[in-house]
């Protein structure tokens, strides 16, 4: 066997190994009716600005912890942890996405029991995994979330579903952020207004059922529809079989 096959053949048993466990941490999630959300998208996309607002929005009675992911800072934990919430901050040194073992570490911290997947009662019913930024490794990554929430700030530009369709693909929810942006510069060309039909149409050739939500954290526009949204599938899934 040549070196090339080798590596080829480890790569892809790391990935089974980690859809593996990730599928188990699903399922054990899902039977104590505990909803783990992957919130994905590029570096300063809008991530933890839009998580903070969403979490300020949750009833009381719905209780919500975060598990950071970063290279090597604790800057969002703090920031979540200063606004009042849980948070665990997992540090990949180097590492350009969260893995489901990751993810399963963090949940232990939270109270979860052995790799996330203890029984009993859980400590909390919505988990929020802030990944890694970064728009290519995240959405291959499955780190045991349900529901995977794509984050495209209007800077980044409408090309984005073009020219990295798996994050739009394997998304359930496309987040729209920073709304109060109109014009984009275009790359060679003059400052063009960002195209969200484009977008949309894009979305809805790589993946019909993706459910597309515009929001900005500075103005207010759809976090209130977008919050909403989300109780509604906590409630759901706390009442699903
Ligand atoms: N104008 C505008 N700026 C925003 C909005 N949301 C976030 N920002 C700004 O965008 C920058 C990045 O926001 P973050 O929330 O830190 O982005 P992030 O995706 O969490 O970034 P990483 O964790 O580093 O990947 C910050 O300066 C925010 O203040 C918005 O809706 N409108
Ligand atoms: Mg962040």
């Amino acid at each position: 066997m040549s070196c090339v096959s080798r590596i080829i053949d480890v790569k892809e048993s790391l990935w089974k190994d980690n859809e593996e466990r990730a599928a188990r941490l699903r399922n054990s999630l899902r039977s104590r009716r505990v909803l783990m959300v992957d919130l994905m998208g590029s570096p300063g996309s809008g991530k933890t600005s839009l998580l903070l607002e969403t979490l300020r929005r949750l009833p009381a009675s719905l209780r919500a912890a975060v598990v950071e992911g970063d290279l090597d800072s604790t800057v969002d934990a703090e920031a979540v942890e200063k606004a009042g919430w849980t948070a665990v901050q997992v540090r990949t040194g180097g590492f350009c996405h969260l893995d489901a073992a990751m993810v399963g570490s963090a949940l232990e911290t939270l109270g979860f029991g052995s790799g996330g997947m203890g029984t009993g009662e859980p400590p909390f019913d919505l988990v929020f995994v802030e990944n890694i930024g970064n728009l290519v490794c995240t959405a291959q990554s499955d780190v045991g979330a349900s529901l995977r929430v794509a984050h495209l700030s209007r800077p980044e530009g409408d090309d984005k579903p073009l020219k990295y369709p798996v994050m739009f693909r394997t998304s359930d929810i496309l987040v729209l952020t920073k709304a109060d942006y109109d014009e984009v510069l275009t790359a060679g060309g003059p400052a063009a207004p960002f195209d969200a039909g484009a977008v949309r149409e894009r979305c809805r050739f790589l993946n019909p059922a993706l459910r597309i939500f515009e929001t900005s954290c500075r103005t207010g526009t759809g976090l209130d529809e977008w919050a909403a949204c989300l109780i509604d599938e906590t409630r759901g899934y706390r009442r699903s079989p």
